[in-house]
């Protein structure tokens, strides 16, 4: 069963500025989770073993090889009723794999374009009910089979036993690709904090600035530069940023005729933004180029720990906002015109019922609704169930960001807001914003684990 439990943790690089986190973390099986990890690392120097989740991890899948030293293959075998290969590991265990598999994932020249490290063998050319002629462990420990037409393959043992079909070991390569374990928060978060300049031109620092916006969410940049471009900066940190229709960056101002509530002084309530699009930017940076005297203090909650709590606390609603797709409307001018469209659920799940996504907005939920008449009610009431949550005091953060700061956030799992404002024509609120994708941060965090830790 899951548990919650309170932790204090560190993030390491951060450590050296103000960077303890009061932090929810859930466990399974009283394993060590990654708050505890990370909070006995005296630096940055963490494993993705260190790294994985709580949630999913699994037992170790395999004799551990903690010194990284290349697994030993004791002996292969060909098991010819089951077209499977069972490769006997050195120490203990063994894993199975099948011949299918084997052959369509040939390392040889012929069969991977290497320069790409891209299969060139064509689905056509596999023959998916291939038999095995020959198996042997070489004398430089490679697992090497000869096919039934003699063309032979090469497997070093490492790349093998990275991908075993065992439960487990998929589990821990599928958390070590993706990160998809998280450490919930609430009110009492102190949000993980690092600095702009070290992190673009510090790869620890960038690395633990990614690490934490995938674990926790959020992360505060302090001392950016107080002039505009500084987010258009940081992207070209990781790769490139997300255009969509309200520009490259965006200046979020109080605007005359604005063509979106965020372009005003007025309140605006804990939101994602952007689900008038079918897939939302999943990374948003704001940077703080001038603050209100009165007024605009950010706010923002943990949607994914609100979604699991509303799942405890109101099945129904829970089950309503992740089964009724909603409708969202964006119309106006600013890049260039647009007539935005979207039907998302407010909670998306996986195919496991675990939350993936949160979409909501509510100045741009449509006031088309697209539910027969008996459903109604019911949306109402679970939006109201889950809005109702999020704006509990124990749950809900609030800043307020000063000129230099930038602050660095998952659109998918966070909603944020801000109070209204004192609007001030000789000293102008100004933030600028940019959007991001997750593909391509989850791209540089691992080209930045490799380079840091030196593993793949
Ligand atoms: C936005 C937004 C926050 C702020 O522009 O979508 O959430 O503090 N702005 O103005
Ligand atoms: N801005 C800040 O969903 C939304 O409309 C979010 C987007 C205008 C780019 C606001
Ligand atoms: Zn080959
Ligand atoms: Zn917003």
């Amino acid at each position: 069963m899951w548990t919650t439990t309170i932790a204090r943790c560190t993030l390491p690089t951060m450590l050296k500025r103000s960077s303890v986190l009061a932090c929810h973390t859930l466990r399974t099986g009283g394993r060590p989770g990654w708050a505890a990890a990370i909070s006995s690392s005296p630096s940055l120097h963490l494993t993705w073993r260190q790294l994985r989740g709580h949630g999913t991890q699994a037992p170790s899948p395999l004799p551990s090889n903690a010194l990284g030293d290349s697994p030993g293959v004791r002996q292969v075998r060909a098991l010819e009723q089951e077209r499977l290969l069972e490769v006997e590991w050195e120490g203990s265990g063994q894993s199975l794999y099948p011949y299918t598999w084997l052959r369509d994932n040939c390392q040889c020249p012929l069969c991977t374009l290497q320069s790409a490290q891209a299969r060139s063998l064509l689905l056509s050319q596999l023959d998916i009910h291939t038999g095995v002629d020959r198996v042997q462990v070489t004398d430089n420990n490679k697992v090497s089979i000869v096919w039934p037409d003699q063309h032979t393959s090469e497997f070093d043992p490492e790349w093998l036993r990275k991908r075993c079909f065992s439960p487990a070991a998929r589990q821990a390569l599928q958390e070590e690709l993706f990160l998809n374990e998280r450490t919930y928060w609430d009110s009492e978060l102190r949000i993980p904090t690092a600095n702009f300049e070290e992190v673009l031109h510090d790869d620890k620092a960038a690395l633990a600035w990614l690490l934490a916006l995938r674990r926790v969410g959020i992360v505060y940049l302090k001392g950016a530069p107080v002039e505009q471009g500084q987010v258009a900066r940081l992207s070209q940190r990781i790769g490139y940023l997300r255009l969509t229709f309200y520009g490259h960056t965006w200046q979020v101002q109080d605007k005359s005729q604005a063509n979106n509530v965020a372009y005003t002084s007025g309140k605006l309530s804990l939101h994602t933004d952007y689900p008038a699009l079918h897939y939302p930017p999943g990374v948003q940076f704001l940077h703080c180029l001038s603050q209100a005297g009165e007024g605009g203090e950010s706010e923002a909650v943990d949607g994914f720990h609100m979604a699991d709590q509303l799942r405890r606390e109101d099945p129904e609603a829970f089950r309503t906002l992740t089964s009724l797709r909603v409708d969202f409307t964006d119309t106006g001018s600013d890049y260039c015109d647009f007539m935005v469209q979207s039907k998302n659920h407010i909670i998306d799940v996986d195919s496991d019922g675990r939350v993936v996504r949160i979409n909501y907005n509510n100045a741009t939920r449509d006031s088309v609704l697209d539910l027969p008449l008996h459903q109604v009610q019911a949306f109402y009431s679970s939006l109201k169930a889950y809005v109702q949550l999020m704006m509990r005091p124990e749950n809900m953060l609030t800043y307020k960001m000063e000129p230099g700061d930038l602050v660095t956030f998952d659109n998918w799992r966070l909603l944020h807001g801000r109070k209204s404002f004192q609007s001030h024509p000789d000293r102008m609120r100004h933030l600028e914003g940019a959007y991001l994708d997750w593909d391509e941060v989850m791209s540089r965090l691992r080209i930045l684990f490799k380079s840091v830790h030196g593993e793949s």
